[in-house]
């Protein structure tokens, strides 16, 4: 058998499987099966009785022939590659948590905040409203339209409970836009601004999670999709880190916050051990470099101290690497589809209303 009608056969096993599993009473069909060529068939002489031409009449294909079916995933490619992607990512935490920092190191050649330096020290001014800034990444043929939605710290004030009206608001504001474009003539052409993920910065107590941090995502993961990091990693130790990731998840758990499920299997061809140790790493310990320093004609990305530093990008000193390789190589299109769920609800209540 060729490696077609090998395919062929795997997928009319399973097609048998599913017609046996979900429809029980009526009388089964056998599953038609394409026939390639009878000379050549040797090992499926058995179940000969079972198979039949898709069409009598036809002419069988020869073996030689390639049904081209293959050239789909090509064609999806062209296809979706023909459209930037549109991607949102909104953060959110107390303020001085290092949130326009980090977005600065996430994506190294773009700055969250326009007054922020990419290059040698950056330092960025605190945030005081929402700021929407948009890049376009390209790399060969697939190019991405990127959002950075930097909201203002919070947690200044005695009562705080407010500060999370505007980041909710701004939240349903694209949902809203969306609904309205979805909903004229010519849908086709809408462009996503819908915020694909929310990540939100916990500040590193060491100890339990405080309750405005317990309070803001309870809300924002009805909304969207978050992913919880640990801002200022550098600042505990590892075992006061290890401690207080355990603490979080089980309090999310108790409370009911669920943070975006990352796939459960790499996208690409990496291993799935390393894959699962990047996972195993979950609530991520993050820390946004401060300066570069010079390492085997290499520039490293790091945050000095007078004792020494942290390089940002080595997974002994903390988890930015982790967080960025498993959110920018295999989620960024989960969290667009994920989004779509979220959306739905919005969609529901609001053709309900
Ligand atoms: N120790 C440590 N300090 C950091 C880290 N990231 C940023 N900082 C410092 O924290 C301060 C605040 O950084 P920002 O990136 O402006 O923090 P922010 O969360 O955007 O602040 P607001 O916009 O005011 O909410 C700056 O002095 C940064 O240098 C980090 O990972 N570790
Ligand atoms: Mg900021």
């Amino acid at each position: 058998m060729n490696t077609i009608e090998r395919s062929l056969k795997k997928f009319t096993t399973r097609t048998e499987e599913f017609i046996v599993n979900k429809c029980t009473p009526t009388k089964i069909n056998t599953p038609r099966r394409i026939h390639f060529d009878s000379k050549s068939s040797t090992s499926d002489d058995d179940d000969r009785d079972n198979t039949l031409n898709i069409d009598s009449k036809m002419e069988p294909l020869n073996k030689q022939e390639s049904l081209y079916v293959i050239s789909l995933s090509q064609q999806i490619r062209t296809k979706f590659l023909s459209k930037p992607f549109e991607f949102t990512l909104m953060v959110v935490g107390q303020s001085g948590l290092g949130k326009s920092t980090f977005i600065n190191s996430l994506f190294p050649n773009i700055s969250a905040d326009e007054t922020c330096t990419t290059e040698s020290i950056v330092s960025c001014p605190e945030t005081t409203s929402i700021q929407t800034s948009k890049y376009k990444l390209i790399e060969n043929d697939v190019s991405v339209n990127l959002t950075i939605v930097d909201t203002p710290g919070f947690g200044d004030y005695i009562n705080n409970s407010d500060c999370i009206d505007p980041i909710e608001n701004f939240i349903d504001e694209k949902y809203e836009e969306y609904f309205i474009a979805e909903s004229s003539i010519y849908p086709r052409n809408i462009i996503d601004q819908r915020v694909h993920c929310c990540l939100y910065f916990i500040s590193p107590t060491g100890r339990a999670m405080k309750q405005i941090d317990i309070n803001f995502m309870e809300k924002l993961h009805r909304k969207s999709p978050i992913i919880p990091l640990i801002a200022k990693a550098d600042s505990l130790t590892k075992n006061d880190l290890s401690k207080f990731k355990q603490k979080i998840l089980e309090t999310m758990d108790s409370v009911g916050i669920q943070m975006y499920p990352f796939p459960d299997a790499p996208v690409d061809n990496s291993s799935l051990d390393q894959y699962r140790d990047l996972k195993s790493r979950i609530p991520f310990g993050v820390v946004g470099h401060d300066s570069f320093f010079e390492k085997d004609d290499q520039s490293i990305r790091c945050r000095q101290y007078p004792w020494g530093m942290v390089e940002i990008d080595n997974l002994d000193h903390c988890d930015t690497k982790a967080f960025s390789d498993l959110f920018i190589k295999h989620s960024l299109v989960d969290l667009i589809s994920r989004t779509a769920d979220f959306y739905e609800n919005f969609r529901a209540k609001k053709l309900l209303e």
